[in-house]
């Protein structure tokens, strides 16, 4: 697990990366997750302009942060960086699936909902039921700045959703009552004093 303390420290881990040609490889690191109450998970990021190295190391370093979590899907915010960008991958067994999307887009939302117990990794060990559209399509921009659509549906519309909604200042618990959410926010300011206090 690593989405302990707060800050910018990252560790390098052996695993070789996929690459653009012309993009130099480097090794991809496991980054720190940033833990609620923070405002930098309150923002809403900025648009994707340009596709550099520096953006394909993000996608890496996020990946390799997201399985070593382990979660199913991780947002930039999440990691510090205020650009909308998302990494998901919710196969459970056999082979990886890892999707970067950039600036994604729901496009249409079924009218069907379907409720789903979400946690979030900048809200460790805390669930709640959301409800939430049961599919979605979403158009994105691929690391070859490549236009994608697709739709997903099951945990793969949840998950899509619930990193989306960070791109825009959004947590899961933001869709509790307000009871529930506070009690919540008092239980994450603790886990960070006490982290705090072990450092
Ligand atoms: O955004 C995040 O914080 C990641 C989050 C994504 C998510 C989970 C559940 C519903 C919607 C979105 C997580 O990955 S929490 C960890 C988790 O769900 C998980 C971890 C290991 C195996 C399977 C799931
Ligand atoms: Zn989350």
């Amino acid at each position: 697990m690593n989405q302990t303390a707060p800050g910018s420290a990252m560790f390098p881990v052996s695993r070789p990366l996929p690459c653009r040609p012309g993009f130099r490889k480097s090794q991809a690191m496991i980054r720190s997750i940033l833990i609620h109450p923070d405002p930098r998970l309150k923002k809403v990021c900025d648009p994707v302009a340009e596709i550099t190295s520096d953006l394909h190391q993000l996608a890496a370093d996020m990946l390799e942060t997201m399985y070593d979590a382990p979660g199913i899907g991780l947002a930039a915010p999440q990691v510090g960086v205020m650009k909308r960008v998302l990494v998901m991958d919710c196969i459970k067994d056999g082979p990886a699936e890892p999707l970067v999307l950039l600036n994604p887009q729901v496009i249409w939302a079924s009218e069907d909902l379907s409720i789903y117990e979400e946690g979030c990794l900048s809200v460790p060990d805390q669930y709640a039921d959301v409800k939430r559209p049961a599919a979605v399509q979403v158009r994105w921009m691929d690391l070859e700045g490549a236009d994608q659509e697709r739709q997903f549906a099951g945990i793969w519309a949840t998950c899509v959703q619930h990193e989306i909604d960070h791109l825009d200042g959004k947590l899961f618990i933001d869709y509790l009552g307000p009871l529930k959410r506070q009690m919540i926010t008092r239980k994450m300011e603790k886990l960070k004093r006490e982290r705090a206090r072990a450092v």
